[in-house]
């Protein structure tokens, strides 16, 4: 008999370890254990729905004929670890191989493939991980032939195989991209849709009461817990994102409002990261409303593009450099994060905005996280560890391979510029311009050094200043090093900015 662990991001049917495994004669294996529940401080809506979404996966299976081993979660039970889990069974089932499919996280698949075959005696078979369109090969290969990696060039090579948005070789419509066309602020005329709600059953009901005896110093809160547990309910909230917000997903994709959650986004990173989805029918689905007339082609490409092109060229980029690549701090960052981050306790009303979403839904959307809290952190220098540990912590879609090269590399340009070819660095005009979150604010976006001066206008400043040496001879940084030389007034600028840095807790 072989063992297959299935970890809790892996709740796929056409998971590798299910592939290679026979139901007559196999054992599966899945546990809720400390380690992985309190590596960081996971929101408790993501362990809601991670216990949630592997019970009922764990009954799907059985119900297919698999025979399988759940360890639930206990606090004090001496099973740990995963490890701990499989040895246990190992030896009492005499099995004599454990089957596991290459996990999601570099700390994680360090012990599979170290720690384990020492521990257990047996062989451990690691299989790829085949539910991307890019392997890990495929993405060390392609990056081999540049010197400079770009998501753009990468994302063409994934259109060109996977044939989405294709006429033969050219891209549909004649552009790759539709970007231009998906940077509008909200207007108010567009009706913002409901988000999907899920009947609850016995399973949802039992974890959501285990995770609020169990996980009562973790942040966030569980009044809130809508997300789809099943993969029947994932599939309803891609139809649900297909109907009502995919047309306008493209138009609105970067606007903010005060008190809207989510806008047109289709909340589906946690279903595709924990397997409930798989990319390609999430991809095949927003095609087919394209072809069906039933959505423009800047949404369904620039939807897609997020997809095919990011979070495989996330991942691609993970794996490639790690471990090293979580050590990096190109700019040196020392400053600690502000509490408010884990309260939303602040006057700034973006800020607050954005971490009360973040607490009630364990989601923010990606404006929020890159423009609001990632440019605060990166305005202010924070520390990349502490800025990493809390993305990871607070979403329900967040795990290293997708988090890390997002925070790290895109948000805080902590890897020299590996992610991005200039900061997502930008002052109060930027979030005026795609929110109405200012109008709501006890700071003023229009000045710079007053007392109630907007503090993320100085703060742009003080970094443009303080890291010119990195950035000045970036050709794409040249008009606002024009800007900077020009400012009459940059020294009161840089002092007001001094002032807020020593105050950052007060703000
Ligand atoms: P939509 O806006 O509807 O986008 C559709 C899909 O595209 C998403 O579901 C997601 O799978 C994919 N996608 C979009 N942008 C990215 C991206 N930059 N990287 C990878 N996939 C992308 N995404 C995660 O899945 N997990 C994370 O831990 C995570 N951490 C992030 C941290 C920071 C600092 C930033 C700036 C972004 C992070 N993202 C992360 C990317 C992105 O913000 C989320 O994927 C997105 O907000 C999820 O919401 P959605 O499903 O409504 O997305
Ligand atoms: C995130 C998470 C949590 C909270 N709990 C578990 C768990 O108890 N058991 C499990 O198998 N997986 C869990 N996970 C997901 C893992 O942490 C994830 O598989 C690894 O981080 C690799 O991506
Ligand atoms: Fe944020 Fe500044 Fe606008 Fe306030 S004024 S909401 S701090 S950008």
């Amino acid at each position: 008999m072989r063992l297959g662990l299935i970890l809790g991001d892996q709740l796929s049917q056409q998971l590798a370890t299910l592939k290679a495994l026979d139901r007559e004669q196999d054992m599966i294996l899945m546990a809720e254990v400390v380690d992985e529940a309190t590596y960081v401080q996971h929101h408790v809506q993501k362990i809601a729905l991670l216990f949630s979404a592997m019970r009922h996966f764990a009954k799907a299976l059985k119900q297919d004929g698999w025979k399988i081993q759940y360890h639930v979660y206990e606090a004090k039970s001496p099973i740990r670890s995963l490890l701990d889990y499989v040895e246990q069974q190992q030896k009492r089932l005499n099995a004599e191989a454990i089957v596991v499919t290459h996990c999601g996280e570099y700390r994680l698949q360090q012990q599979i493939e170290q720690e384990w075959p020492k521990k257990l005696q047996v062989p451990v078979k690691c299989l790829e991980d085949d539910r991307f369109f890019c392997g890990l090969n495929e993405f060390r290969h392609w990056a081999a032939r540049y010197k400079v990696l770009r998501m753009e060039y990468f994302y063409r090579e994934m259109r060109k195989k996977t044939g989405y948005l294709m006429q033969h070789d050219a891209p549909e419509g004649g552009k790759w991209n539709y970007d231009h066309s998906n940077r509008k602020p909200w207007s108010g005329k567009t009706p913002l849709p409901e988000r999907l709600q899920f009947k609850r059953d016995t399973i949802d009901d039992d974890v959501i009461a285990l995770v609020k005896r169990e996980f009562k110093d973790h942040l966030g809160s569980l009044d809130n817990f809508r997300w789809a547990t099943t993969r029947s309910d994932a599939q309803k909230a891609l139809a649900h994102f297909i109907e009502h917000m995919l047309n306008d997903f493209g138009d609105y994709q970067d606007a903010m409002v005060y008190g809207s959650d989510f806008m047109f986004h289709s909340l589906l990173s946690p279903y595709l990261n924990c397997g409930l989805l798989s990319p390609e029918e999430v991809c095949e689905a927003a095609e087919a409303a394209y072809h069906a007339g039933n959505a423009p082609l800047n949404a369904v490409e620039g939807f897609i593009r997020q997809i095919l092109g990011w979070r495989e060229y996330i991942r691609g980029i993970y794996w490639l450099n790690m471990p090293d690549y979580a050590q990096e701090n190109a700019l040196n960052n020392t400053r600690a994060l502000p509490a408010y981050y884990w309260t939303g306790k602040t006057k700034m009303t973006c800020m607050s905005e954005c971490i009360r979403n973040t607490l009630e839904h364990a989601y923010a959307h990606h404006i929020q996280r890159l423009m609001v809290t990632g440019n605060f952190a990166l305005l202010t220098g924070i520390k990349p560890e502490e800025i990493c540990e809390w993305y990871l912590a607070v979403y329900a879609d967040a795990y290293e391979w997708v988090e890390l090269p997002n925070t790290l590399g895109m948000v805080m340009h902590a890897d020299g510029g590996l992610m991005a070819s200039k900061p997502y660095a930008a002052s109060g005009n930027y979030i005026n311009k795609m929110s109405d979150y200012c109008k709501h604010c006890h700071y003023n976006v229009k000045t710079k050094t007053d007392h109630d001066s907007c503090p993320f206008n100085s703060l742009y400043w003080h970094f443009v200043k303080r890291h010119e040496t990195f950035f000045r001879s970036n050709a794409r940084m040249h008009m606002v090093y024009r800007s900077l030389d020009k400012m009459q007034d940059q020294d009161k600028v840089l002092a007001h900015a001094e002032h807020l840095l020593t105050h950052l807790d007060q703000l």
